[in-house]
């Protein structure tokens, strides 16, 4: 690991301020004039990151699993490295992590792979109403075809789950319960340790949305109790490729979603037989660079320490949770305790017209629906402004964007 990851001195004194780390020299893209607060929809990359690609590129580019001259022996190394990398990041074994396009390929993975011969007529999927649609549509899908029923855990005013409405929906013994971890919208953390726990003694597995809380705390399966995780590489400060997780026993069971070559033992003409987990999931060349530069963002991130990301993001989310609630006429979704984004209204101005002046003041913020239309059906708007944190965001940065919504309110006539 090289030394560009650097801890601000100390803890600075003021409880929001406590634990602040200082590595935005080590993002290039972030030496621009931007208060980059769309983290949630993807993460910048740290120069580790864009070194490993551009060493991959310019001294062992070859396909994996296949040559025997040095390159591609290199390649399938670096590539298997970064699949042991990933799975101790997650307390998993090597062979339980199969990399996918994103997220999204995983949960669909999970949805024809292990669902769609699994769910039978009758059978319950539990989501939440908080879902982003990556992890409703696959499930709508599979239940189309199996004949199965989806029922939805509430989402209560305050915009946490309804845990008295999902103990009941559990009691009517689900197959398996499909959950965020974190809400890409409210920031909501979900108490997924418990309801994990309460769904297995009903007999459902669980699938945990790891996207949006990877980035901010450390994440471990075996202590979620998680049957299978599922996250976006891009959102980890690495390019993009997915991660999905199944305890070893699931994957064996499970079935290939995507068939073709490398995953395959043996092919003739009249049928085949599939390879050993996890590569049995992993058909066709994989995107061997971006899972090795995967390998070296977790690097990245271990020498920089979850712990103390965690404790940066939770203190930054605190203080931006506060500083945005001071904005005369703005309307924020969700519970103060949460990680990672706020989501708001200003007035009843379109969060695109919002974000769009933001822009101009040099802050960028996602708005729209957040792939969470359910959601938005739920807290009855359109459409939000949404910011979001990661490690390299500063404090400055959410005083430009609370600076630029004042901006905002006048050019609006709030
Ligand atoms: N699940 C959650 C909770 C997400 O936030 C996202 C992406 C996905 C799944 C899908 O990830 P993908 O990498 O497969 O696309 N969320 C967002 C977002 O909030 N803004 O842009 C993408």
């Amino acid at each position: 690991m090289q030394s560009n990851v650097k801890m601000a001195g100390t803890m600075k004194k003021g409880s929001e301020a406590a634990g602040a780390l200082s590595v935005k020299q080590d993002f290039p893209i972030l030496a621009q004039d931007v208060a980059y607060l769309d983290s949630a929809a993807t993460a910048q990359k740290p120069l580790h990151v864009i070194k490993a690609l551009e060493h991959f590129y310019t001294t062992t580019n070859a396909n994996v699993h296949r040559g025997v001259y040095a390159w591609s022996a290199d390649a399938t190394r670096l590539y298997e490295g970064a699949r042991k990398k990933v799975a101790e990041f997650i307390n998993a074994k090597p062979w339980e992590i199969v990399f996918t396009r994103n997220a999204t390929e995983g949960i669909n993975l999970a949805a024809h792979g292990w669902a769609g011969f699994n769910l039978k007529k009758g059978d319950r999927v539990l989501l939440t109403a908080m879902e982003h649609h990556s992890n409703i549509v696959p499930w709508q899908q599979v239940a189309k075809s199996n004949g199965a029923e989806i029922d939805y855990i509430p989402v209560t005013q305050e915009g946490t789950l309804d845990m008295a409405e999902a103990k009941k929906l559990l009691a009517k013994k689900p197959k398996l319960l499909a959950i965020t971890h974190v809400s890409n919208v409210l920031g909501t953390i979900n108490p997924v340790k418990e309801l994990a726990a309460l769904a297995h003694t009903q007999g459902a597995l669980v699938l945990v949305d790891a996207c949006q809380s990877v980035p901010h705390m450390p994440i471990d399966v075996k202590d979620l109790g998680c049957d299978f995780l599922v996250f976006s590489g891009h959102k980890l400060f690495a390019p993009s490729v997915g991660v999905f997780y199944a305890r070893e026993s699931l994957l064996k069971e499970m079935r290939p979603f995507l068939t073709g070559g490398d995953m395959i033992k043996e092919v003739t003409l009249t049928g085949a037989t599939w390879n050993d987990i996890p590569w049995k999931f992993e058909a066709g060349t994989p995107a061997v660079a971006e899972a090795i530069a995967l390998g070296a963002a977790i690097d990245y991130l271990n020498a920089v320490g979850m712990d103390n990301i965690q404790k940066h993001d939770e203190g930054l989310i605190r203080y931006a949770f506060k500083e945005l609630k001071n904005v005369p006429g703005i309307t924020v979704y969700g519970p103060e305790n949460r990680s990672g984004v706020i989501a708001f209204n200003l007035g009843d101005v379109h969060a695109h017209d919002v974000a769009s002046v933001l822009d101009e003041h040099g802050v960028a913020i996602r708005s729209g629906h957040h792939c969470c239309m359910p959601l938005m059906k739920l807290l009855d708007v359109p459409a939000a402004c949404r910011m979001s944190v990661a490690l390299y965001t500063a404090k400055e940065d959410v005083d430009a964007l609370v600076a630029a919504l004042r901006e905002a309110r006048k050019v609006f006539r709030l």
